[in-house]
């Protein structure tokens, strides 16, 4: 399997999960430092503000606003050719509608990203990962129209201020999290919706639509300006792709999973197509939905589109149609367990050739460059007397899922630019908030509460995947 030249093998992370240092140097609150720590099965908690002896994971990170010139030393050992994170909204705009950017902010990223050029790793750079500064979402987040203009001058202010530093930029991470209308954290994280008990489940949905809306305009005006600043910056959407399977051959469950699969398919229609796809405005016209829109909001979204896509890929799902009545609001209506796979211990379905599937599908879609800017596997970890964990499970998830990257670019011709393993360093989880849903090859000695010595150690799978960027993924 030959990978083309210059693949950009890397890690991923986010900045609320892993910088810690959530009110140092004229950083404002952001939503995720008001989320507290859950587990499997127990939701984290959105606040209203900081409660008093409630654990924060997000606040804490794993400190790597302190401990970044030695945790990029371990990247750069594996032979990263590329290393994506996003930047904290809150570090440059404190409350989101300053009109100052905070220097301390901006001089803390310009650090960042000429330490990831200075050891050789192209930074590829998320602007919105799930980190809005708290005032805007007390604002209305994104339903607000206001958060355009923010968002917009947030960007536009660190795409001006690292042309020279930073191609490859990212909008809206994982924007069709959203979909998942009522389980709270998504609306909150992507858009800043804070839950409104008064609300019902059509007032919820609107909201949500809306918020959408707004993220198209402000994601296209970014677009455009970003060419502006700098002409061979590449600008890409974010799309968590988790396919959703029929769960039999009864045409019921292959007609379900075709309109399941538009909940995500919809944005890479916006985003690459520059038009609302008929199905939205049928869907929209027969639920009753009115979407604000500002005149020119058309235009704008159709000048600008993205310059690639980029994907988040862990899993796929199954559903099935006779199964929808028995739905109770979250996760996928009708969904099953899929019998041919396996599952991790946070019940994520594990399965390589999904991602082929969906490199596939995107592909023969949109033609777009894909970027696989996150695959990997949270699992329970125990280090031995020196930190060493065999982690061999993680290492065999990788490498069926690169194979399989393989073969799509050489036996379907996807065009790939580069492949990023999620929390290549253990970091705080998005979805629990857990420390011990561990995704990385460096092992990082911290529980969920915060205690540990923060001690960064190699996992076995720091050695592999050292080997597979040096091979260009040949090695296996
Ligand atoms: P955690 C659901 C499905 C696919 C990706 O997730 C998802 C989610 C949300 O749980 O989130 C992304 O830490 C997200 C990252 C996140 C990573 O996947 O919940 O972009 O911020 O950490 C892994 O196990």
């Amino acid at each position: 399997m030959k990978f083309p030249d210059g693949f950009l093998w890397g890690g991923a992370v986010a900045a609320h999960q892993l910088e810690g240092a959530w009110n140092v140097d004229g950083r404002g609150p952001s939503i995720c430092d008001v989320l507290t720590g859950g587990a499997h099965g127990v939701a984290r908690e959105i606040t209203d503000g900081v409660v008093p002896g409630k654990n924060y994971p997000n606040q804490r990170g794993i400190d790597y606003y302190h401990t970044f010139r030695e945790d990029d030393a371990l990247f750069q050992e594996m032979g990263f050719k590329c290393f994506r994170t996003s930047i904290s909204w809150s570090r440059i705009f404190p409350n989101g509608d300053d009109t100052k950017p905070n220097e301390a902010g901006l001089k803390f990223y310009e650090e960042l990203f000429k330490d990831y050029r200075a050891k050789g790793m192209e930074p590829v750079v998320t602007l919105s990962h799930f980190e809005m500064p708290l005032h805007l979402a007390k604002m209305g987040g994104f339903t607000n129209r206001k958060a355009i203009d923010c968002f917009v001058r947030f960007a536009t202010t660190v795409m001006e201020r690292y042309k020279d530093l930073v191609k490859y930029w990212l909008t809206f991470n994982e924007v069709n999290n959203q979909m998942e209308m009522h389980t709270a954290i998504f609306p909150y994280t992507n858009s800043g919706i804070i839950p409104n008990p008064n609300d019902t489940k059509h007032d919820v949905e609107q909201k949500v639509w809306q918020s959408i809306h707004n993220e198209f305009v402000a994601s296209a005006l970014v677009v455009r300006k970003g060419h502006a600043i700098n002409p061979n910056f590449q600008i890409g959407c974010m799309l968590a792709m988790v396919p959703i399977y029929p769960a039999t051959c009864n045409p019921n469950d292959v007609m379900h999973a075709e309109i399941l699969m538009r909940d995500r398919l919809l944005f890479g229609d916006v985003y690459v197509y520059g038009e609302y796809p008929h199905y939205l405005l049928n869907r929209w016209q027969r639920e009753g939905f009115h979407i604000a829109m500002n005149p020119g909001d058309l235009e704008i979204i159709k000048e600008g589109t993205v310059d690639f896509i980029s994907i988040s890929y862990y899993m796929s799902a199954a559903v099935q149609a006779n199964k929808v009545d028995e739905w109770d609001g979250h996760g996928l209506p009708g969904q099953v367990r899929n019998p041919y796979i396996e599952a991790t211990d946070w019940g994520w379905q594990i399965d390589p050739v999904g991602l082929r599937y969906v490199l596939c599908t995107l592909y023969e879609r949109y033609r777009k460059p894909i970027f696989i800017v996150e695959n990997g596997i949270g699992m329970y970890e125990s280090p031995d007397a020196n930190g060493y964990v065999e982690d061999n499970a993680r290492i065999s998830y990788l490498r069926e899922h690169i194979a399989q990257v393989g073969r799509a670019i050489a036996l379907d011709g996807v065009e790939v630019m580069g492949y990023t393993v999620w929390g290549c360093i253990d970091v705080i989880s998005f979805g629990t908030g857990e420390m011990k849903k561990r995704y990385g090859m460096i092992y990082v000695d911290a529980d969920d509460y915060g205690k540990g010595t923060y001690r960064r150690t190699r996992k076995k799978s720091f050695y592999w995947y050292r080997n597979v960027i040096a091979s260009n993924g040949e090695d296996l």
